[in-house]
């Protein structure tokens, strides 16, 4: 069932950082049907699609003006009058009208603001759920939910290299059990913290950040945690890393734990971390553009474990394509403000799933109470999502949404069990 879309507005709102960001509002037949947020990076890849920024000085530079104004004058014009269930013809005009080949024009914010309160005003016309009205499957799983408690690296001011340390709650029989599982882990991590008197500040995705001695510490207190918390690590609780390498990548070396190693020896150092904690992820191993170690570390380590590309794949399906003809990891983080339009989204994660791809729906470190990727993981029957700690609105809006679904969809996916 459609309706034609008869406005389209958009404003300035502020993220989890305080950070100025695009809000979306489409009405069809003069009601107000969708309203959608963007997120934003701070780790982001280089080959992401453009985020508009000002560049001017309201905002510290950051101000979204330019973009909130694309949305109200030129995308307006054009989808007034067009039916909001195109989804499809909807994303391919807009990407028409900004006529380059990464959104620079209008700005990926823009555009993906609109296309994310496009989908969702066409859910609601057609009273369905979101997640219901996306799905392509009668399958649906509720995702497993990769937790990041410990934050480091561009995502906290310690002296952590690695971005996320994160743990898996995937040996439940439902995704709440799973959710209080973590989030108990979550409170036994601070209180472990707090004892040592290592509880400095947050991080961006409301984790602890503390100084640790090494990376490796962090692997330690997310086992002490664990355990303290009355789970067993490897049965029901695993870790998942995001190292978010290129954070600390110079274009040959890289620089951890104050050395400087290449690409071999920090592979080594993974296998040893891979030999002595149920780690079942790494996402962003290494440099967005070194695919030779990549490939080398699938090869080699793929049999144990998730290798996840984030920044080397930007959710873009030629890198996508790439990574798959040459074996570079055997996962994909999925971000829709990398790519830019909900359309595409879901075509790199058809992709991804013919390639026999693990898929995970991801947030950005800077979000909002925009909850679409709970919707999302579940429509598409992704199997994981990543949207940081169990702890602030931002976050927690997430989660919420997912415990809604599983009243409806009540299957938790038997990943990694
Ligand atoms: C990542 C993300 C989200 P950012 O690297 O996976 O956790 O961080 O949004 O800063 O790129
Ligand atoms: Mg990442």
């Amino acid at each position: 069932m459609g309706g034609v879309i008869t406005d389209l507005k958009a404003r300035t709102i502020i993220d989890s950082r305080g950070n100025p960001t695009v809000e979306v509002d489409c009405f069809v037949d003069e009601i107000l049907m969708g309203r959608a947020a963007v997120p934003s990076g701070a780790s982001t890849g280089s080959h992401e699609a453009v985020e508009l920024r000002d560049g001017t000085k309201d905002w510290m530079g950051k101000g979204v003006t330019e973009a909130v104004n694309n949305v109200n004058n030129e995308i307006k014009d054009l989808l007034i009058g067009l039916d909001v269930s195109n989804q499809e013809e909807i994303d391919a005009s807009m990407l028409t009208l900004d006529g380059t080949s990464n959104k620079g024009r209008l700005g990926a914010n823009a555009i993906l603001g609109s296309s994310m309160s496009v989908i969702r005003a066409a859910a609601n016309q057609s009273k369905k759920p979101l997640w219901s009205y996306i799905s392509t499957t009668n399958e649906r799983n509720l995702p497993v939910p990769l937790m990041n408690i410990l934050n480091g690296g561009a995502h906290a001011a310690s002296n952590v290299d690695v971005q996320e340390f994160m743990v898996v709650p995937h040996g439940f029989d439902s995704f709440s059990d799973a959710l209080q599982a973590g989030t108990e882990i979550y409170h036994s991590l601070k209180s472990v913290l707090k004892d040592e008197g290592l509880l400095g500040g947050d991080g961006d995705e409301g984790g602890f950040a503390p100084n640790l001695p090494c990376n490796e510490d962090g692997l330690r207190y997310l086992m002490g945690a664990i355990e303290k918390a009355g789970y067993s690590p490897g049965s029901e609780i695993s870790i998942a890393l995001d190292v978010a390498a290129q954070e600390f990548f110079d274009g040959e070396k890289y620089h951890i734990d104050n050395r400087v190693i290449d690409g071999k020896e920090l592979a080594a150092l993974y296998s040893s971390w891979l030999d002595n904690y149920p780690i079942v992820s790494m996402e962003d191993p290494f440099g967005e553009d070194d695919w030779q170690s990549w490939q080398d570390f699938t090869k080699l380590e793929s049999h144990r474990v998730q290798v996840v590309g984030d920044d080397l794949y930007v959710t873009n399906p030629s890198r996508l394509q790439r990574g798959i003809d040459e074996g570079a990891s055997n996962a994909i983080l999925i971000k829709l403000n990398q790519i830019g339009t909900v359309t595409e989204t879901l075509q790199v994660i058809e992709m991804a799933r013919k390639a026999n791809f693990g898929i995970i729906i991801s947030h950005r470190s800077g979000e909002t109470s925009d909850d679409i990727i709970a919707d999302i993981s579940v429509g598409t029957n992704a199997g994981q999502i990543k949207t940081g700690a169990p702890a602030r609105s931002d976050r927690a809006a997430k989660y919420n949404q997912l415990l809604r679904i599983s009243e409806e969809c009540p299957n938790y996916s038997k990943l990694f069990q």
